[in-house]
């Protein structure tokens, strides 16, 4: 039987002023190129493209006291924060075509308000090579798209961890993630300081992935609102190149679509962030193609289950 899905709303959030490299704003066109919107309605969901938020251009400069382009990102999510709310209030499901990871910061905040509001319990699963929990004073890079999960977790600059209103917007006993590989030397002491829940790569290579998932998706109730925060990045290079920090040893075909596909069981997917799609780098759209295949299974795609 095929599960129901509230309505989708999907914007393109073309930035790529979090990154150190350019080319992510184009995501959101290679998605929609690669059918997302047709994808999803195929299934017979109903969808709606909203087209792009708006956002200021990428000035390219460097970083100031740990961050490059704070107001710029600041800008981006203020945008995204908004367009998402909007949809939640009206009962739809916001879907957020990225663009760099930093607009997680906006799209997780609006969702933890609406959880806050409507009584709703958060989990988010944030599939990344990347923990994605440096702050300004550790971060080798200045890049904001590295820094979401402390933003979301109270640390980071008060433009960007009030950005919704209540800071912290989420603790990190509500995150699990999924795929990671890549932890900088400070990072790794914040993440343990912290509790994150993390699946990195050795785990899922010992354990596999259908009880990382599992353990990932335990305590899920009918009250849950489930947020999945998908970079790209998370996938082995081999399979999605275009992307703007690629590391070896990720996440296969079977092992991407197996989390999809226990997702979908859970029937909870209440938001969606895709993210790090740099189609400047790609071979053809393949990354993009790769991602829309797999948000298909995420929305209740399967082998042997009628639509
Ligand atoms: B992504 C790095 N840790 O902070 C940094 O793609 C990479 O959103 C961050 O996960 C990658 O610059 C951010 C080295
Ligand atoms: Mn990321
Ligand atoms: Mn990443
Ligand atoms: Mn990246």
């Amino acid at each position: 039987m095929r599960r129901q899905y509230p309505a989708v709303s999907i914007f393109g959030v073309p930035t790529d002023v979090g990154a150190g490299r350019r080319g992510a704003s184009m995501g959101p066109e290679a998605l929609r190129v690669a059918g997302l919107a047709e994808a999803l309605a195929a299934r017979g969901i109903d969808v709606a493209d909203r087209g792009n938020v708006k956002g200021p251009r990428n000035p390219w400069s460097g970083p100031v006291d740990g961050y490059r382009h704070l107001e710029e990102v600041v800008a981006w999510n203020r945008a995204v924060l908004e367009a998402s709310t909007a949809e939640l209030r009206q009962g739809r499901m916001p879907v957020m075509l990225g663009g760099d990871h930093c607009l997680a910061i906006g799209s997780i905040a609006a969702v933890a308000n609406h959880c806050r509001e409507s009584g709703k319990t958060l989990r988010i699963l944030w599939l990344d090579a990347h923990t994605d929990f440096n702050t300004h004073a550790i971060t080798p890079s200045g890049n904001v798209h590295g820094m979401p999960v402390a933003c979301l977790c109270g640390i980071g600059p008060s433009v960007l961890t009030e950005l919704g209103g209540t800071s912290p917007a989420i603790t990190p006993a509500q995150v699990r993630q999924i795929g990671i590989r890549s932890v900088d030397q400070e990072e790794k002491r914040m993440v343990h300081e912290h509790g994150l829940d993390i699946y990195d790569m050795r785990y899922i290579d010992e354990v596999g992935m259908k009880r990382v998932v599992e353990e990932a998706l335990h305590g899920l109730d009918d009250d849950t609102h489930l947020h999945v925060s998908f970079d790209v990045d998370v996938l082995d290079p081999s399979i999605a190149p275009g992307t703007g920090t690629p590391v070896p040893g990720g996440i296969n075909y079977r092992e991407a679509q197996l989390v999809m596909e226990m997702i979908a069981d859970t029937g909870r997917l209440g938001s969606l962030d895709i993210v790090e799609v740099n189609t400047a780098l790609d071979t053809g759209n393949a990354t993009a193609e790769l991602a829309v295949d797999l948000v298909e299974s995420l929305f209740g795609k399967s082998t042997l289950m009628r639509d």
